[in-house]
């Protein structure tokens, strides 16, 4: 990219940045809040991703550049559809709770949402997200709100025997399966134990309102501190079972293979998609009265500390903001950056954990020796142009 063309783009959101700034005026809150101040323009990143290849399948990715509130609008959340939209009927949609359970249930969403109510503010992120270059606004941070999984489960009775809970969309897809073609349904499984965690919901509800079509409308299942993929939309079905369940999303895609070093020898592993990974992001460079600061977000784990690094200077330790935090969502940091110089600048950031845990560089063998693009927690390096 030429740097008249970054100009060019810089300039245009420039513009857009002014139309922001009217709109915070309104809201007190965000005036004082992080991700958006009165007055400031947001400077064009040099290294745009290139165009979505899969519009079909990711839909609505979050505009990093954009950022100016804690919690994603709704028509601002990003959509993840691996076999399409399916069609249903909310009248006659039930969800049916079965396998080895001793009363079987078949709930209206009517019954459902007459059950207590619960909320989360959770973030959630696709575990493909920063695996392409065109792939990185998979994540957004609503409130869901809906009703414990964990009190379901126990009205239905789960049996003795029973160690796995498989989670089915309404959505199927065409599969072959060691030469055998089957329609199967994108489903997600958990431990029994992992699914009574009593943040777990059946969700209904995305930032007060009704959960969107393409959020899994009407029920879907909201797994806080887990990757997007465990968290079932279109929910319709609850089988309780004695053996691991090995679907597509479980066992072939969603699956990162690594090649870890043990005892001096190579040792190949792979593994299913599950909890979260400590993680950032720097969002944004803004600029006010030649003022400029840098913006960003870090999700994954308890966020003890971000640190930034311009070009190829020291770690920086960036300020939270904790005026809107939740265990499960991601905390907005900001580092001031006075007075750059003018010209190219590379910018990185890195969590860390409350437990000490570093959010792994690109190089760490962490990342570097992970052969699948999912999991992508590793530092993001982000370009820019001063002038
Ligand atoms: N039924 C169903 N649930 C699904 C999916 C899907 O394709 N079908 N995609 C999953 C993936 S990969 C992600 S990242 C999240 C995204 O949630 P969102 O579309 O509400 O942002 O939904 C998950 N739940
Ligand atoms: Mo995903």
């Amino acid at each position: 990219m030429d740097i008249d063309s970054v100009r060019r783009r810089s300039v245009l959101t420039h513009g857009s940045g002014v139309l922001a700034g009217l709109a915070v005026l309104n809201s007190p809150l965000l005036a004082r809040a992080f991700p958006a101040r009165e007055g400031e323009e947001v400077v064009a990143w040099a290294d745009p991703p290139p165009e979505n290849p899969v519009p079909d399948q990711v839909q609505n990715q979050l505009d990093w550049e954009a950022l100016d509130s804690w919690i994603t609008p709704n028509d601002r959340f990003f959509r993840i559809a691996h076999y399409g939209w399916p069609e249903i009927d909310a009248a006659g949609w039930r969800l049916r709770v079965g396998g080895l359970v001793r009363n079987p249930l078949a709930l209206s969403l009517d019954e459902i949402r007459a059950r207590p109510r619960q909320e989360v503010a959770f973030t959630i992120e696709c575990a493909g997200n920063h695996g392409f270059p065109f792939f990185t606004g998979g994540i957004g941070n609503a409130r869901w709100g809906g009703t414990p999984l964990a009190s379901v489960l126990e009205e239905a009775g789960v049996a003795e025997d029973a160690v796995e809970v498989v989670f089915f969309g309404a959505d199927t897809g065409e599969e072959v399966v060691h030469e055998v073609s089957i329609t199967e349904h994108f489903a997600r499984s958990m431990s029994l134990a992992d699914a009574m965690n009593p943040a777990n919901l059946l969700c209904y509800e995305m930032n007060g309102e009704a959960l969107p079509a393409g959020n899994g409308h009407p029920l879907r299942l909201i797994a806080p501190g887990w990757y997007g993929i465990a968290n079932v939309k279109w929910l319709e079905r609850i089988e309780l079972r004695s053996t691991r369940y090995m679907g597509r999303f479980m066992a072939a895609d969603y699956v990162s293979l690594r090649e870890e070093a043990v005892n001096g020898e190579t040792l190949w592993t792979r593994n299913s998609v599950g909890p979260a990974r400590l993680k950032s992001v720097p969002a944004k460079v803004t600029r006010e009265n030649g003022a400029y600061r840098i913006v960003g977000a870090a999700w994954g784990a308890p966020i003890d500390r971000v640190e930034v690094r311009i070009d190829d200077g020291d770690w920086q330790a960036a300020e939270l903001d904790r005026t809107e935090s939740a265990e499960h969502a991601w905390t907005i940091w900001s580092l001031d950056w006075p007075e750059p110089a003018a010209g190219p600048h590379t910018i990185t950031s890195r969590a860390i954990d409350a437990a000490g845990n570093i959010q792994p560089a690109m190089d760490d063998p962490l990342i570097a020796n992970k052969h699948t693009y999912w999991e992508s927690n590793g530092q993001v390096t982000r370009q820019i142009v001063i002038s």
